[in-house]
């Protein structure tokens, strides 16, 4: 699903029966009308898009026409019931198209064997009959359990047989729903739950005091007593049940919202799902942790993941009777891995979560650093962009106020021989950052991609980047969270050193956490749509999520960023791809740490100020300041508008002015602007910024393609230079 940034204009209304009105006791109706006008028709060489304001997003479905269409979330209370959704159009408009429109690109898979290949396809695509659909579901967001109604309206309908479209101005939303009598609360003995194997249990100790020093009230609890009724009467016909069964207790009788399980696919237990993709005959079951942290459905019941009961978990048309199990997919719990396979990975982990989080990772100068390593993941797309570096340039997007480090093929970084490509990711990764992200293909023990536009070859040379790398990182202290955007790369019941997990079980470096998939990635074709679905997307949701909540000044924990990335994915009647997607969506690391601090952010920095005009190749010098609300110190970071930062420049008092040089090397106008982060490492805003010019030029603002993407990081579809995909025919 592409979202882009909109403009909307929304009223809402509730109102609730209380014997009087038009509804019975306790039936309250919420209703809400969107607005959309402007539909642009964008004319290619064979096809047209089109583009409606009020929309935020674009139907990316296989199979399908690409339609604006709008989703909506809603949240109630947790054990609300839904009595009804409906959509109303209103004020409708018909048109005939002059070409064809656009049909959703083909997925592809991003791992070793399959690039991406032609595809002929010879089903026509499917339109959408109906103004909605909608998904109903039980999850945790933003630390509270709720009801999360997702309706998807589809303002536009297309007719491929008669070329034309119709289009409406308003759809009116109304959902009636009754909020349970009495606030469903769970008790608040214990928040943290530690499932694991006996015999790790003395090895996490130290773990258990160091959160409850820390004041996350902790409990540790072995299989053994899960299976012998220790705490709550044993329920479940499997182990795996037995477990998912243990922590419903817990949430409900203790108050538990993160879950970690300790020990690999040996030493604890996995849940298979059964996920049929009709691909390249693709078509393998694949251990999802999803299973122990999706524990209520939508009615609020346990979410057993086999409705059809015939002990086949996470059915999708599977076998010969293409059997379906109803998943609710969204998360209850926080939940993260570690995959370990003896006694001494499990004292590395807990040495290495202990010291993330009393040394303040999140406030550490380092952890502003961002690595990126990407190439060109597809080889043979319409529009010869280097992917994977693409998706690297939309992280760096959400993540602004980080210092980035491409390795990259184009920058000759990734591809270069002295220092090799391994050398360089392994190089910056040991100097220390806040997060990695890995955009290309991957396989068990690796990930690697390819130079622009040559397949037969892999980067880093020779073969990628392996796990073998991995265990010889030596960053210390200095630990990211590294995301995977490939195939395969957390399949931790495949080799115990699979490839996201071998950064936690590195002793002396590596990483804090992982997000992979334990199975097949997915992608969105070729091109830019790449961040518009699958695997790209939800790696973008993982950094938007922590990236809204610095912004808010609120912490964030490496277990709420996975939860928030599956809650934003989810939308209604997804495609199988979207189940295996989710559902794969690996976190190695402790769901509890904080990866974001709390703390007023610094005001909006002033405006630089300086001389506006001057010669490229002489150092300038630009002041600002700002103020921290607490009082606490401040950095900043100059953006000089010719796509160099400054690096993070401090601590300075709060209120103290900061100066700072710099040169341009070429003629032109630049912007520059300045963003303060305190000393718990929460960022301001960008300051307004200073327009400069070296010297006058009349030529046009030539806006660095990375600040683009940072006011848009997913404007859609301007900034796809071309929107039909070569291999179809569009229709
Ligand atoms: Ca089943
Ligand atoms: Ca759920
Ligand atoms: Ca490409
Ligand atoms: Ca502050």
């Amino acid at each position: 699903m592409k979202k882009t940034v909109a403009i909307i204009v929304v009223g809402i209304l509730i109102i609730c029966g209380f014997g009087a009105v038009a509804f019975p006791d306790g039936i309250c109706q919420e209703k809400m009308t969107l607005y959309f006008s402007k539909l642009l028709i964008n004319e290619d060489d064979n096809c047209v898009t089109l583009e409606l304001k009020g929309t935020n997003s674009v139907l990316m479905k296989y199979n399908h026409y690409m339609i604006p269409t709008r989703i909506e979330t809603f949240i109630f209370p947790f054990g609300t019931e839904i009595k009804s959704i409906e959509c109303i159009p209103k004020n409708l408009h018909q048109q005939t198209l002059t070409k064809e429109l656009t049909a959703a690109p083909e997925p592809v898979l991003l791992g070793f064997t399959n690039t991406y290949q032609n595809i002929i396809r010879d089903e026509t695509p499917m339109t959408f009959n109906g103004w909605y659909d909608y998904d109903i579901g039980t999850g945790i967001n933003r630390h509270e359990r709720n009801v999360i109604v997702k309706i998807q309206t589809f303002p536009v309908q297309y007719y491929p047989s008669k070329n034309s479209i119709e289009w409406v101005e308003q759809i009116e939303i109304e959902i009636q729903y009754k909020e349970p009598e009495e606030p469903i609360v769970f008790a608040n003995e214990y928040n943290f739950l530690v499932l694991s194997p006996v015999e790790y249990a003395n090895e996490l100790e130290d773990l258990v005091s160091h959160k409850n020093n820390m004041g996350i009230n902790t409990k540790l609890v072995t299989l053994d007593e899960i299976y012998q009724s220790h705490y709550f009467p044993m329920e479940g016909r499997d182990d795996q049940e037995k477990v998912k069964y243990f922590i419903k207790n817990a949430v409900e009788q203790w108050g538990i919202t993160s879950v970690l399980l300790i020990g690999g696919y040996h030493a604890f237990p996995t849940r298979e799902t059964h996920v049929y993709v009709e691909y390249f005959d693709v078509n393998e079951p694949f251990v999802s942790d999803l299973y122990y942290a999706d524990i209520f459905d939508a009615n609020g019941s346990f979410a057993s993941w086999d409705t059809n009961n015939n002990d086949v978990f996470a059915e999708y048309d599977w076998g010969d009777s293409h059997l379906t199990d109803e998943i609710d997919l969204y998360p209850d719990i926080y939940i993260g891995r570690l995959a370990c396979i003896n006694e001494v990975e499990v004292t590395t982990c807990v040495n290495k979560i202990i010291n993330y989080e009393t040394e303040r990772a999140y406030a550490q100068e380092w952890f502003t650093n961002l690595v990126v390593v990407g190439g060109d993941t597809f080889t043979d797309d319409t529009w010869k962009i280097n992917e994977g570096e693409y998706v690297n340039e939309v992280v760096m997007g959400i993540l602004d106020g980080f210092i980035p480090e491409k390795i990259w093929d184009s920058n000759g970084r990734l591809s270069g021989s002295t220092p090799s490509g391994v050398t360089e990711i392994s190089d910056v990764i040991n100097e220390g950052c806040g997060f990695v992200d890995f955009s290309g293909h991957g396989y068990i023990d690796q990930w690697a991609t390819h130079p622009h536009e040559d397949e037969r070859v892999w980067l880093p040379k020779p073969w990628g980047y392996f796990n073998s790398h991995v265990a010889k990182l030596t960053n210390g202290e200095k630990l990211p969270i590294v995301v995977l955007g490939a195939c395969s790369t957390c399949k931790f019941d495949m080799i115990d050193d699979c490839f996201g997990w071998s950064f936690i079980s590195n002793p002396n470096g590596g990483g804090i956490g992982s997000f992979g998939v334990t199975t097949f990635g997915y992608a969105n074709g070729g091109g830019r749509e790449i961040t518009g679905g699958f695997i790209e997307e939800i790696t973008m949701n993982i950094f938007e999520a922590y990236n809204e909540r610095v912004d808010d000044g609120l912490s964030i924990t490496f277990g709420d960023m996975w939860s928030a990335s599956m809650v934003d994915y989810i939308y209604p009647n997804m495609e199988v791809r979207d189940f295996a997607t989710l559902e794969s969506w690996q976190s190695f690391g402790d769901p509890s740490i904080v990866v974001a601090g709390v703390s007023q952010t610094p005001e909006k920095p002033t405006k630089p100020s300086g001389t506006t005009s001057g010669k490229p190749g002489i150092s300038y010098s630009y002041s600002s300041s700002t103020t921290d609300l607490d009082g606490d110190k401040v950095y900043y970071l100059f953006d000089w508008g010719d796509t160099n930062l400054s690096g993070w420049i401090g601590p300075y008092d709060s209120s103290e002015t900061v100066e700072a040089n710099h040169s341009w090397e070429s003629k032109g106008r630049y912007q520059i602007r300045v963003k303060a982060k305190d000393t718990n490492g929460v960022q301001s805003e960008w300051s307004d910024p200073l327009p400069i010019s070296m010297p006058i030029n009349k030529k046009l603002i030539d806006l660095p393609f990375f600040d683009f993407l940072e006011k848009f990081p997913r404007l859609f579809p301007i900034i796809r230079s071309i929107i039909c995909f070569k291999f179809f025919k569009c229709f």
